[in-house]
C-alpha cells in the first residue's frame, strides 16, 4: 500500500536507525544519556522536518513518510522519537506556520540539520491536560519594543539542551501567543528533571522565565489562541500514533524470538496455545492500528484528516501498545525485567507516551465531545 518513494524512505530509516542508534541505546536508557550528535545524524538522513519545504534544508516528503520514519525511530526507543518529532512537529512546524519569512529563514535550515536543537513550552506545573488556564504571561514593552514573557514551564523534552525555545503564553487580552526564545536569553532557564522512569534517553526538563525580553521579530505573528499549540500537536499526535506501533512492533518481534527459543516442560514457549494467541492478538492489534495510521496519514496529505481522527489513533495506537508490551514483558518471564531484553524499556517508556500530548483518557473526552457534542472536560458542579 506505500508508494516506492515511501518504502525507500522507510527502508532508509531503518537502515539508519539500526546501524547508528540500536547499538547504544541500552546504556543511554541505563545511564538517562542523551547525546547531542544523534540530532545532526537525524539531520543529515533528513528526518527533522521532513514534510516541510526543500527552501528551508527540509525533505520535503508527506505525512504517510513522516509517520513511517517516526516508526523506525521509535522501534529503536521512544526517547529518540521524543527528540525527533518535537524538533519537527512542535518546533520546525510553528516556526514554519505561524512564523514570517525571516524567522523561517533565521531558524529552520539550522533545526532541520540538527545543529540547533528546539523544545516546545505548553504544559506547565499546574496545568498540563488543560492548557486554557495557563499562567504563564506576556507584556509588550512600547518603550522598548519587546516583549516581556514570566512564568514556567514542566515537563518539557529536550529544554535542559535546547537551542531555541517555542514559548506559550497569554497577553493582557487573553489570548495565547506564541514566541521564540533564544537559550541564552537574560532570565531563560531551564534545569534538567532527573530521576525519570521513562524516556530515559531524552532530556526533559522545566523553563523559568523570569522577565525575559525579546524582539518584537521573535513572535509567531500568524496564529493566535489555543489552535496555535493545538495546530502543532495534531501532527506531533499523528506521528506519535505510527511511532508507538513500532514500539510494539519491536516487543513482539523480540517475544516471539524468545518464546521459539525457550523451552520449558520439554518444548518451547511458542507451542503453546496461550502463547500463541497473544501472538495472534497483539499481529491483529498492530496490523489494524498501522491500518488506521496509514490512512489517516492519506488523508493528512490531501488536507482532510480532522483533528479527531488524530486523537483516535493517538489514543489507540498508544494504549494498545502499551498493553502489547506489558504482554510481552510477561513472556519474557523473569528476563523481561532486565534491559538487556529490551522490551521493559519499551514498557517504561510507552508509559510516557500514554500520557503526553493529551492523555488516553483525554483524547477519549474529545472523542466524546465529537460525538455527543456535551464537553466532559469539567465535571458539572
Ligand atoms: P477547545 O475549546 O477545544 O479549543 C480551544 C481553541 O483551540 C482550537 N482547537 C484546535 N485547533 C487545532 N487542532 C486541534 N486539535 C484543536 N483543538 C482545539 C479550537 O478550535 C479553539 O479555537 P478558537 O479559535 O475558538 O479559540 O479548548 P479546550 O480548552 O476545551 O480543550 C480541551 C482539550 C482537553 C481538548 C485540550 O485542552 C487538550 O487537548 N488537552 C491536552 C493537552 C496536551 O495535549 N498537551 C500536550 C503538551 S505538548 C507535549 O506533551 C509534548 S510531548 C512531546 C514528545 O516528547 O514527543
Ligand atoms: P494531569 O493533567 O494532571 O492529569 C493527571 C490524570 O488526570 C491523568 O490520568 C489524566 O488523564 C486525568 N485527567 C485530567 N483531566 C481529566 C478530566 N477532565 N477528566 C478525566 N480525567 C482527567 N509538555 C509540553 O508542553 N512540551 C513537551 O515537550 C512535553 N514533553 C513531555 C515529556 C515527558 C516525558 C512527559 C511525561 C510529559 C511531557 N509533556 C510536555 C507534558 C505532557 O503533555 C503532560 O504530562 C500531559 O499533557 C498530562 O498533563 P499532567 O502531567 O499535568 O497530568
Amino acid at each position: 500500500m506505500l508508494t516506492e518513494e515511501e518504502r525507500g524512505m522507510r527502508d532508509a530509516a531503518r537502515a539508519f536507525c539500526q546501524d547508528e542508534l540500536a547499538d547504544g541505546i541500552v546504556m543511554a536508557n541505563r545511564h538517562e544519556k542523551f547525546d547531542r550528535g544523534i540530532m545532526k545524524k537525524f539531520g543529515s538522513m533528513g528526518l527533522l522536518g521532513p514534510t516541510l519545504p526543500a527552501k528551508y534544508g527540509c525533505a520535503e516528503t508527506n505525512y504517510v513518510t513522516y509517520g513511517l520514519i517516526a516508526s523506525e525511530v521509535e522501534r529503536v526507543d521512544s526517547a529518540y522519537r521524543s527528540a525527533m518529532s518535537v524538533q519537527s512537529s512542535l518546533v520546525m512546524y510553528p516556526i514554519y506556520a505561524y512564523g514570517t519569512e525571516e524567522l523561517r529563514q533565521r531558524y529552520l535550515p539550522s533545526l532541520a540539520t540538527g545543529e540547533m536543537i528546539g523544545c516546545f513550552g505548553l504544559t506547565e506545573p499546574n496545568h498540563g491536560s488543560d492548557p486554557s488556564s495557563m499562567e504563564t504571561r506576556v507584556k509588550y514593552d512600547k518603550g522598548t519594543d519587546e516583549y516581556v514573557l514570566n512564568g514556567s514551564k514542566n515537563w518539557i523534552t529536550n529544554s535542559p539542551i535546547a537551542d531555541v525555545f517555542v514559548i506559550w503564553a497569554r497577553d493582557d487580552s487573553g489570548r495565547v501567543q506564541g514566541f521564540v526564545v533564544d537559550k541564552d536569553t537574560p532570565g531563560l532557564t531551564a534545569p534538567k528533571i532527573s530521576g525519570k522512569f521513562s524516556l530515559r534517553a531524552s532530556d526533559t526538563g522545566m523553563i523559568f522565565l523570569d522577565d525575559v525580553r525579546i524582539p518584537k521579530s521573535n513572535h509567531l505573528p500568524h496564529v493566535s489562541g489555543l489552535g496555535g499549540p493545538f495546530g502543532c500537536l495534531n501532527n506531533a499526535r499523528y506521528g506519535i500514533a505510527w511511532g508507538a506501533l513500532g514500539a510494539a512492533e519491536d516487543c513482539m518481534e523480540k517475544a516471539k524470538e524468545y518464546v521459539l527459543e525457550r523451552k520449558q516442560f520439554g518444548s518451547p514457549l511458542a507451542a503453546n496455545q496461550l502463547i500463541q494467541k497473544k501472538l495472534a492478538d497483539m499481529a491483529t492489534e498492530i496490523s489494524i492500528g498501522k491500518q488506521a495510521c496509514l490512512q489517516v496519514g492519506r488523508l493528512m496529505d490531501t488536507g482532510d484528516a480532522s483533528p479527531e481522527m488524530i486523537s483516535m489513533i493517538k489514543r489507540n495506537s498508544c494504549g494498545k501498545s502499551l498493553h502489547i508490551a506489558r504482554e510481552c514483558r510477561d513472556m519474557l518471564g523473569g528476563n523481561g525485567i532486565s534491559d538487556e531484553y529490551h522490551v521493559i524499556r519499551h514498557v517504561m517508556n510507552l508509559e510516557a507516551v500514554n500520557t503526553y500530548e493529551g492523555t488516553h483518557d483525554v483524547h477519549a473526552l474529545i472523542l466524546g465531545r465529537a460525538l455527543t457534542d456535551i464537553p466532559a472536560f469539567v465535571p458539572k458542579k
